[in-house]
């Protein structure tokens, strides 16, 4: 018979040999047809599945509201300098990209697992906030430049909102509000930050959606598919700040020497 010569490449979200490209299986036509968004295509393509509505509408609200932050966050200022040193939209929008870590926006995943891992484990906030401080790590989803406990960020506010009214389980989000409550005992400016909010309600939609064994859980955890969400979310803001520095026909930005400390 006929022999299969080994392919190079192995592929499971997407078909495009057909009529029309299909995603995870659903033809382009039955997603245009079903009024379907941008969430059902990330659940499609990142998860494989379609998940339910109140899972699409959270990416959805996670990628609204992560968007943009102003001119003066990492990204957008890393963009804007690019944008005016007459470098292509491509150039921009990497270059604000590549802020993206640890520190700023990128810690979505990071939260998540270790969020995940304190309440698996039973760790009180308290156990899980110092333990964290014994090995030097700082609280990933907890901290921010601007909001305080007492200028709290509403998108995380939103998000909750969002959670308590439709998401079946919130016990990860309420286990980082309470981590939340510890931690601004320590610092005013130690808030539940939107990257912690997006980690650990994130966790309660893969485990209170019934669409994920434990298993599966593990590995999206493991891999981390959320900093995924911050990134395609600032994107468009990134964009954006491509176009209206063009716009705006901006000269080269050099920074100011009296900004910098010079000092020997
Ligand atoms: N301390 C975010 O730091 C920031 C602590 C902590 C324990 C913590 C910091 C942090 C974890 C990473 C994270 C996402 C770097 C942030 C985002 C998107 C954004 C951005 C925007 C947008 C801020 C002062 C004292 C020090 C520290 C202690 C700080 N954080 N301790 N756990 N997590 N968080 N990132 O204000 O004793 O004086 O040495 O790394 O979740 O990126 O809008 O700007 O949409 O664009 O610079 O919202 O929290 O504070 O470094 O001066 O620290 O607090 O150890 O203690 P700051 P520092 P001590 S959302």
């Amino acid at each position: 018979g006929k022999v299969r010569a080994p392919t190079h490449i192995i592929s499971t979200i997407s078909d495009d040999r057909g009529e029309e490209p299909c995603y995870a299986g659903v033809p382009m036509s039955s997603i245009v047809e079903q009024g379907l968004g941008v969430g059902d295509v990330i659940s499609l393509l990142w998860f494989k599945r379609s998940l339910p509505r109140y899972c699409t509408k959270f990416i959805e609200i996670c990628i609204m509201l992560c968007a943009d932050h102003g001119p003066c966050v990492s990204g957008a200022h890393n963009t804007i300098v690019t944008a005016r040193a007459g470098k292509d939209l491509v150039s921009s929008l990497v270059s604000g990209l590549l802020t993206i870590g640890p520190r700023f926006g990128g810690a979505i995943d990071d939260a998540a697992r270790y969020f995940k891992d304190a309440y698996d484990r039973g760790l009180t906030p308290y156990e899980f906030v110092e333990s964290m401080k014994k090995k030097g790590i700082r609280v990933p989803g907890i901290g921010h430049r601007i909001k305080r406990g007492d200028n709290r960020d509403k998108r995380v506010e939103l998000l909750q909102l969002f959670a308590r009214t439709n998401v079946p389980s919130v016990k990860y989000m309420e286990y980082a509000v309470q981590v939340e409550t510890y931690t601004l005992s320590k610092a005013n400016n130690l808030v539940l930050n939107v990257d912690g909010a997006i980690g650990s309600l994130f966790l309660d939609l893969l485990a209170g959606s019934g669409m994920f064994t434990k298993q599966e859980i593990d590995e999206i955890v493991e891999i981390g598919y959320l900093n995924g969400l911050f990134v395609l979310a600032r994107s468009i803001g990134l964009i954006g700040h491509t176009f209206d520095q063009k716009r705006l026909k901006q000269p080269l930005y050099r920074h100011p020497w009296e900004d910098v400390l010079y000092t020997k």
